[in-house]
């Protein structure tokens, strides 16, 4: 008897599989930072779990523009600590002020203020580390424009001037232009250094950088929209950071602007946006060579945490 042949895309498979592979570069990727409680600060946030969307995404990219995802991995465990950073600095007391993140008590709950500011800071320097160190046999034009994605992502053009819009922002009335500004720098940034870094480590054409850009605009705007839709929906337990904190901290979001409704339509029509910028790329059964990246698309606003 001939078992019958599947060629449909496993994404629960693939997902899990991208994850535990992800876990394990993470795992492997810090050593040996002195004195030994900065490496445990380092890695207790690390290695606290987390959807690992940033590093799949890359890995993703470079699979589609014709890489092999080992060559991405170390810009993926980059990006990876680059968002785990931005994670560590936003529970400070300064800035969100929260105590959970993934589950646990946030890192200066643990380690303190000081030790908090400075593991964020060896992650973020690390992550350039990982790029520019630790990426073997690959050509150095390429992992200079990784850098350069990076750099953009992470400083003023990207986290850090979305996060000074949006802590200035705080019990003001503000309009959907700003909190557009405000999501496509704190979070569409990084996502898209994600898929732009993963396909200029395998040499993308200009055409499908181009079209990366146009999909990492959809999902980081659809992402954050879904991300204000838990925070009214679900609990803090199932998302393991604190839920109702934008009503809290009387932010603006898309539900209070846009109603929840109309926020979901919103996120569900820039995923479709998204996927259809990879069209080209999308030949063949279930999504081809792109049917990683369509169905991660899917999964932001499938999600429940
Ligand atoms: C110091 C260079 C420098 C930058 C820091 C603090 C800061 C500037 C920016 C804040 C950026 C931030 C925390 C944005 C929120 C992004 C977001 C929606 C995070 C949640 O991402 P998930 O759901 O989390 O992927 P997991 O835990 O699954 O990884």
């Amino acid at each position: 008897m001939t078992a019958a042949v599947s060629t449909a895309f496993d994404f629960t498979a693939y997902l899990e599989d991208s994850r535990l592979r992800v876990e394990e570069a993470l795992d492997g990727a810090l050593g040996p930072e002195r004195p030994e409680v900065l490496r445990e600060a380092m890695r207790y946030s690390l290695l606290a779990g987390g959807k690992r969307l940033r590093p799949i995404l890359c890995l993703a990219a470079c699979d589609l523009a014709g890489g092999r995802a080992e060559q991405a991995m170390p810009t993926a465990v980059a990006l990876e600590m680059i968002h785990t950073m931005s994670l560590i600095h936003d529970d400070l007391p300064a800035m969100d002020n929260d105590d959970l993140r993934r589950g646990r008590p946030t890192n200066h709950k643990v380690y303190g203020e000081a030790r908090a500011i400075l593991a964020g800071d060896a992650l973020l320097t690390r992550a350039f580390e990982m790029v520019a160190l630790r990426s073997p046999g690959l050509p150095a034009e390429r992992l200079l424009a990784v850098v350069g994605e990076l750099s953009l992502a992470s400083g003023a053009p990207g986290l850090v001037g979305g996060q000074v819009v949006d802590l200035d922002s705080e019990g003001k009335e503000v309009d959907l232009d700003t909190l557009e500004y405000i999501h496509l720098h704190k979070t569409g940034a990084l996502l898209r250094a994600c898929v732009l870094s993963g396909a200029l480590i395998a040499g993308a054409s200009d055409e499908l950088l181009e079209a990366l850009r146009t999909y990492a605009r959809g999902i980081g705007l659809a992402f954050q929209i879904i991300d204000d839709i838990l925070d009214v929906t679900a609990s803090s337990e199932v998302l393991g950071k604190t839920a109702g904190k934008d009503l809290s901290a009387d932010k603006t979001t898309y539900p209070k602007l846009l109603g929840l409704e109309e926020s979901r339509r919103r996120a569900v029509a820039l995923v479709a946006e998204a996927k259809a910028a990879l069209t080209p790329w999308s030949d063949g059964l279930a999504g081809g060579r792109a049917a990683p990246l369509l169905a991660l698309a899917d999964f932001i606003t499938g999600r429940d945490r």
